[in-house]
């Protein structure tokens, strides 16, 4: 989608390193972590945010959910834990408006999140 930022980082359009690709997402670090390790599980396909979804993309969806333990195991934080979330619209805290998810972990996080 035109002058969507995660498009473009999608498409590899901007100098962002990728620590995991394929058909379907991309992964990169968050640009402002919150935790030691922060990542952002990017579906290359535009969808505005998690109101947006269809049923047919529920495979989509569970496919985030296995890389994201993939990327659990690969950075180290499976065993300790780690949390993986989804902000959706203004009061969630939503700044992006194509669908992410954070994989927080390295620390204990708290809960609730403010
Ligand atoms: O999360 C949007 C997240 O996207 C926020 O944590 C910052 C991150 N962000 C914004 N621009 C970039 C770039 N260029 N690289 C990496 N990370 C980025 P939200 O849940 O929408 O607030």
């Amino acid at each position: 989608m035109k002058d969507c930022l995660f498009c473009k980082i999608a498409a590899g359009e901007m100098d962002t390193d990728f620590v995991y690709e394929d058909e379907k997402v991309v992964v990169f670090e968050d640009i402002n972590p919150q935790a030691p390790v922060h990542l952002l599980i990017v579906p290359k396909r535009h969808i505005s945010d998690l109101n947006s979804l269809k049923p047919e993309d529920g495979d989509l969806i569970g496919h985030v959910y296995q890389i994201a333990k993939k990327m659990a195991a690969k950075f180290k934080i499976a065993e300790s834990g780690y949390r993986l979330v989804s902000n959706c619209g203004d009061n969630g805290g939503q700044t992006v408006y194509h669908i992410h998810f954070h994989l927080l972990g390295g620390r204990e996080l708290q809960w609730p999140p403010g």
